[in-house]
């Protein structure tokens, strides 16, 4: 089967055999594509080769010449890292699972530790990782239900700063696209800042809700600029969908060529 083929290559390529689940390397879009006679993606841009799936897997493992671990977390400027390291931002509504992502993604790191809750609005400032001096990743409050006050302060605040290279709009795979997340594109949109959405808990939506939710995602990037066009699908609780989605972040900031994409890197 694919997948483990997938699985051995990535064992000879790696020297670190620290494979946290076959299912990282898996593309969501597989299992869905057999309901339709249509292809789900106008097209599938950001196909990622395996050499480049382990490329991304070592990028998220710490040693000691790549630290990986909190920075630092903060309402305002004053607080942000002043550093020229390319940042990608984590936002969606309170619960959508932006903790849960990156603790997901931070699962290899030893001792660090990222706070998850069942109750909405538990992160309160923005926070940010250092992956060694590669990149950043910033998880923001949520908006919505027990968003913070000076959210929309923050998020100005954020923006301001020119180190974010993508937003990650996340969206709950078992509730879709709502109003609120539509404000939300909007607002991006009118920043100018280059995002994708991605559909979080894929591992408790059926393939017929995710289905839904991902066409109706189509409706909605008709009328959007700024918004890569090929949703991504993850679940952190069984890393479906992570290894394309680490893929991305390397490729867009610049730490992994991914031959396939039709994205520039910032690099170029
Ligand atoms: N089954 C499942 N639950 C998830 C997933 N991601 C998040 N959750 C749960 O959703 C709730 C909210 O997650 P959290 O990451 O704190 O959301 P945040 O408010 O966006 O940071 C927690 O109970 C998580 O365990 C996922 O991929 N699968
Ligand atoms: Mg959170």
């Amino acid at each position: 089967m694919l997948k483990n083929s997938l699985l051995s290559t990535f064992l000879k390529f790696s020297s670190l055999s620290r494979v946290q689940n076959e299912l990282f390397f898996e593309n969501p879009y597989e299992k869905l594509k057999q309901y339709l006679e249509v292809p789900l993606l106008e097209e599938q841009f950001f196909l990622p080769d395996t050499e480049s799936l382990v490329a991304a897997q070592e990028l998220f493992l710490p040693n000691p010449l790549h630290r990986i671990g909190f920075i630092t977390s903060g309402i305002g400027s004053e607080k942000f890292p002043d550093h020229d390291i390319p940042e990608v931002v984590f936002m969606g509504k309170s619960n959508a699972g932006k903790s849960s992502l990156l603790k997901a993604i931070f699962t290899n790191v030893p001792n660090l530790r990222i706070q998850t809750s069942k109750r909405p609005g538990h992160t309160k400032t923005a926070k940010f990782y250092q992956v060694g001096s590669k990149l950043c990743l910033v998880d923001m409050p949520g908006y919505g239900f027990r968003q913070p006050e000076w959210f929309e302060n923050l998020v100005h605040e954020y923006f301001k700063r020119n180190n974010c290279v993508r937003t990650f709009l996340l969206i709950d795979g078992k509730v879709g696209f709502e109003d609120i997340d539509q404000i939300a594109l909007d607002v991006l949109e009118s920043y100018k800042v280059p995002h994708v959405i991605v559909m979080t808990k894929i591992d408790q939506a059926s393939d017929s809700t995710l289905l839904k939710h991902i066409l109706q995602l189509r409706n909605i990037k008709k009328s959007i600029v700024y918004c890569f066009s090929q949703p991504f699908m993850v679940s952190s609780h069984t890393y479906e969908g992570l290894g394309h989605l680490l893929a991305f972040i390397g490729h867009i900031t610049g730490n992994i060529d991914v031959k396939s994409a039709d994205i520039k890197p910032i690099s170029s």
